[in-house]
């Protein structure tokens, strides 16, 4: 991936919405205040609860999850979920650095797209230092360059009939008696257009990792790590999610966690 180029934009900086207040620095600097019972956890799980329409309230459509510092980076990004897809396919891609890779852009859509990695690249670019926060207890802070995904859907021109978007991965996340299961999760378009959503190609000013995504992951800034798809090929545009999967939009979903995981 010769072509990376760090983007040299501004940073944003605002401290308007999000866990204002806490620093963190590293990965783990949440640990020792997450203890059961400990206010920080019992804050973080309220604002979990908050309703997805109610933080759309407070914080309005268009409101910028905070973002940092170069020097607010301590550490890599730490891997979690799936971070080496031993899948046939997957393994094939990387062997040829994605080469193979397409993104597909389908559903609901005037104009399906088949984008090679490069093509995305070279579409303009946002570069976001912002913290991950994983339902788990840990968060992390990572400077996140990608590709904006409005960008993305208004080349294939949204259907006004579309409601959500629905992100299809490579890696299988589960075997189960009924076959296996690769990662899946939506968003709907208010999200999917919001200024800090972007499909990311890199970390840290470097290619993205395999253990964290590559070639391309979702940046979702204002909801917690599970909604934030790695390995991603698909992109669906669909107006409901009820036959997909478990029906609730996501794997992490149809296994318990709330479609909207806002921070
Ligand atoms: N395809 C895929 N995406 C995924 C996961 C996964 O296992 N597979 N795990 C999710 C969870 S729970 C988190 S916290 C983040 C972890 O991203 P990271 O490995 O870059 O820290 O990815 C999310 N996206
Ligand atoms: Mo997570």
């Amino acid at each position: 991936m010769a072509k990376f180029q760090i983007s040299r934009r501004k940073f944003l900086t605002t401290a308007s919405l999000g866990v204002s207040g806490i620093v963190l620095s590293g990965c783990d600097a949440f640990d020792s205040q997450l203890g059961t019972g400990a206010a920080l956890r019992s804050f973080l799980e309220s604002a979990n609860n908050l309703t997805w329409r109610a933080q759309r309230l407070l914080a309005g459509h268009d409101a910028l999850a905070p973002e940092f510092t170069e020097a607010d980076i301590r550490q890599p990004q730490r891997p979690n979920g799936v971070t080496a897809p031993d899948d046939d396919f997957y393994k094939g891609l990387l062997a040829s650095d994605f080469a193979d890779w397409r993104l597909e852009v389908s559903g609901l859509v005037e104009k399906p797209l088949s984008l090679t990695r490069e093509q995305l690249m070279n579409m303009p670019s946002r570069t976001q230092i912002t913290r991950h926060d994983c339902v788990e207890g840990w968060s992390c802070i990572a400077k996140w360059t990608g590709t904006r995904l409005s960008l993305v859907l208004d080349e294939a021109v949204v259907k006004p009939q579309a409601r959500y978007v629905m992100f299809h991965c490579l890696d299988t996340i589960d075997r189960s008696l009924s076959g296996d299961i690769k990662y899946y999760g939506s968003i709907d378009l208010i999200d999917a257009r919001h200024p800090q959503t972007i499909l990311a190609y890199g970390l840290n000013g470097q290619p993205l990792p395999v253990e964290n995504g590559a070639p391309l992951r979702v940046r979702v800034e204002r909801q917690l790590g599970y909604k934030m798809p790695k390995y991603l090929y698909k992109i669906e545009l669909i107006d409901s999610f009820a036959n997909l999967g478990g029906g609730k939009g996501g794997y992490w979903e149809d296994n318990g966690y709330d479609w909207y995981g806002g921070i």
